[in-house]
């Protein structure tokens, strides 16, 4: 961080002389049906992995459960089911047989990734809804994250004709937690452990690689899974989504927007008021990918793929809902601003209030009157 531009006011933390500048891309995909051969969900994805490469960008996001159509809503057994799940080999995804051209493709770009993916474990044959970050410059898969927050339901519903989301019924929620890691060498000179720097002190907060998050849909509507790396310090969430634009046995019918196009814009509102909000209440920024269009006809998917900057601004965002590739540059120093000054955490949490976030699941309302 350079000197503080105090003439107008306007641009404390904001210097042009930082060095945590990026190129950052969302690889939004479009519809993928059921009847989409996976090896053409792997191919668009390459064609926009290249397009990103054109344009310089160090990291790429791509959707939840990327390269197959958003299965949860169809009921499935056997091998149906199974089909949609990938395999690692000995823990390591960049082996899996469907996926490996991704991991092959970011290395020869030394490109880092999400990747986000339905996941079978080995041996417990455990699924699932997974995403993984792997840097393309160190080839190793730096983190992994299963999905906490799992929407919809066990059953499916009873009206033949309602859009199901049965990921508690396929996926186990997420057992890694909310963890934060470094992405190396995603920006130029980071504070390493061989320069001796001293960890959390003021002069070297938001000094090393870039601290990184991973949400997995559902996830961005918790602000408590943001909080929990806001605490750590995160600089860069990243999320893939797959989110329905009509699926009222789901979501409930507003009577405000009782249209299916009415209700398509106001599940694209919620998700930017997700977004957008968690990234300013934690002074980061924010990459948010969709699968999106009309997956077999029938099941709109909202796109609205983002890039919003620790304000909590847009800037870049999808216009299709097909393939799209959206691009910004991103400087991870101006996320100090809001962490020393709104958002500093350890002046102005009072933890001694928040324990009900922590023990209570459900509502709990005051005594009656
Ligand atoms: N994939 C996924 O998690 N979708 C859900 C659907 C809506 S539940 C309110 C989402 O949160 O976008």
């Amino acid at each position: 961080m350079g000197s503080v531009q105090t003439n107008d006011g306007a641009s404390a933390g904001l210097t042009a002389d930082s060095t945590r500048k990026v190129i950052v891309a969302g690889a939004q995909l479009g519809a993928i049906n059921v009847d989409t051969p996976r090896s053409e969900g792997i191919q668009r994805m390459l064609k926009l992995m290249d397009d990103a490469h054109s344009q310089k960008a160090k990291l790429i996001v791509y959707p939840e459960i990327a390269p197959v159509t958003f299965f949860p809503r169809h009921i499935l057994e056997g091998e149906e089911l199974e089909q949609y799940f990938e395999r690692e080999v000995d823990g390591d995804p960049t082996q899996s047989t469907n996926l490996k051209p991704l991991f092959d493709k970011a290395r020869e770009y030394k490109m880092d990734m999400y990747l986000g993916y339905a996941e079978c474990t080995g041996d417990e044959h455990v699924h699932y809804n997974t995403c993984v970050y792997y840097s393309g410059q160190i080839d190793k898969v730096v983190s992994k994250y299963r999905k906490v927050h799992l929407p919809g339901t066990f059953e499916p519903y009873e009206r033949k004709d309602a859009t199901n989301q049965l990921e508690k019924r396929y996926f186990k929620p997420g057992d890694l937690g909310f963890e934060a890691f470094r992405a190396p060498n995603l920006v130029p000179d980071a504070l390493t452990k061989k320069s001796g720097a001293k960890l959390n002190e003021p002069d070297t907060l938001g000094k090393g690689d870039p601290i990184v998050g991973m949400i997995i849909c559902n996830d961005r509507r918790w602000p408590e899974a943001w909080r929990a790396y806001g605490l750590q310090g995160v600089e860069l969430m990243l999320c893939g989504y797959n989110t329905t634009a009509w699926a009222p046995e789901l979501l409930g019918v507003n009577s405000k927007v009782p249209t299916k196009e009415k209700t398509k814009t106001e599940a694209l509102f919620h998700n930017k008021l997700c977004v957008t909000y968690n990234s300013y209440a934690n002074s980061c920024f924010s990459i948010n990918v969709a699968k999106c269009g009309m997956e077999d006809g029938k099941y709109p998917l909202i796109g609205g793929s983002c890039i919003v900057d620790c304000d909590g601004e847009v800037v870049a965002e999808a216009s299709t809902e097909e393939d799209e590739l959206i691009v910004a540059e991103i400087d991870l120093g101006m996320c100090r601003r809001g962490k020393e000054k709104v958002f500093a955490f350890e002046k102005h949490r009072r933890i001694e209030h928040y324990g009900r976030i922590s023990e209570q699941t459900g509502v709990r309302e005051p005594e009656f009157l």
